[in-house]
């Protein structure tokens, strides 16, 4: 009897001890980790922000999405690195970041492709956008979400006032092939470098300009050491959050669709920021002393003459797609 009893203690407490690790188990959350280089007051980081507070909320805390911002998980090309490998869970970086290893994201960046943002918009809301997203798995990739990014000007330590000021001068590009091509096609030299790294570049005259959008052209204080901006508005890149494949396939397609919905739930607010804030830089760095050349439409059409040799280096593919892209209207 002594020892039946004693058994019995023994099957209950072992019981009790599988029911306390496995809730607990079930209560410790899932935590996603999400790069980002931005700032954490930059529209985009808050955009992170926004998404991960949605779902947060929609799986009751059993999901977390950690944002890691001002590139504390490193550059972005080493982050979408370990994003493949499934060492970080997501990063929040621009298309051209990601081109380099999904090149038919090209069709998505090449120059002067979209009228304005509402067709770039129409077309990342729509099957092409979904297509280019079903592209990224056979790269460990996930497609979860796209953000706003604006239009992005040159900008030197040299006034350019036409296209072909341009010639000889040696620009910063995003580490992308497309990138590198685009300024050679306007005769410049391209140098592609980590973002992080622009700042020194240009002050120490590596490089003779660079390319963004306002946000990012105040946010990193190039103004600073390139003041003269032109607004050719030559590229409409979008930002684009990437999972790792690795970890989303670990995840039930219950989760999976929390988490692509609220990216793209955060869309709006996202897009609200970015639009307020592009107004804020562009005053501020006018404000701080940048000499701003506006583009006349007839020199504007000289920009986009002299992409084409771009354009027809282009493999087919390529090319289908981006005429799809123009097609919708
Ligand atoms: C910014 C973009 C960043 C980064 C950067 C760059 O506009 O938001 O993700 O790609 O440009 O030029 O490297």
């Amino acid at each position: 009897m002594k020892t039946f009893l004693t058994f019995l203690v023994m099957v209950l407490l072992a019981i009790g001890f599988f029911m306390t690790s496995s809730s607990e188990a079930a209560d410790k959350p899932i935590v996603l980790k999400l790069a980002e280089t931005h700032p954490q007051d930059y529209p985009t980081t808050k955009g992170d922000y926004e998404f991960a507070r949605l779902v947060k909320e929609r799986t009751n805390g059993r999901i977390i999405v950690e944002v890691y911002h001002s590139k504390q998980l490193g550059e972005e090309r080493a982050v979408i690195e370990q994003v493949q490998l499934g060492a970080i869970d997501m990063t929040r970086v621009s298309i051209s970041a990601v081109s380099s290893f999904v090149r038919d994201l090209d069709a998505f960046q090449l120059p002067y492709l979209y009228r304005d943002a509402a067709h770039m918009w129409k077309v990342l809301n729509g099957p092409i956008g979904a297509e280019i997203f079903k592209k990224h798995e056979p790269f460990n990739f996930v497609g979860v979400g796209w953000f706003e990014a604006g239009s992005r000007n040159f900008y030197t330590k040299k006034q350019v006032k036409t296209v072909s000021d341009l010639k000889g001068m040696k620009i910063r590009v995003q580490q992308a092939p497309l990138m590198v091509g685009m300024v050679e096609a306007l005769g410049a030299v391209a140098t592609p470098l980590p973002f992080g790294e622009v700042y020194s570049a240009l002050q120490t005259g590596v490089v003779d300009g660079a390319e963004n959008n306002w946000p990012s052209y105040l946010s990193t204080s190039h103004y600073e050491v390139a003041k003269y901006l032109i607004t050719d508005e030559h590229t409409r890149i979008p930002e684009i959050t990437v999972g790792s494949k690795k970890v989303f396939d670990k995840l039930s397609k219950e989760d999976r669709a929390i988490i692509l919905k609220a990216a793209k739930d955060a869309v709006p607010y996202q897009i609200k920021l970015w639009n307020d804030f592009e107004k804020v830089a562009e005053k501020a760095v006018r404000e701080k002393g940048s000499v701003i050349t506006e583009v006349t439409p007839k020199e504007k059409t000289k920009f986009m003459d002299a992409m084409k040799p771009l354009y027809d280096k282009q493999p087919a593919e390529i090319l289908a797609v981006a005429n799809k892209i123009r097609n919708v209207k």
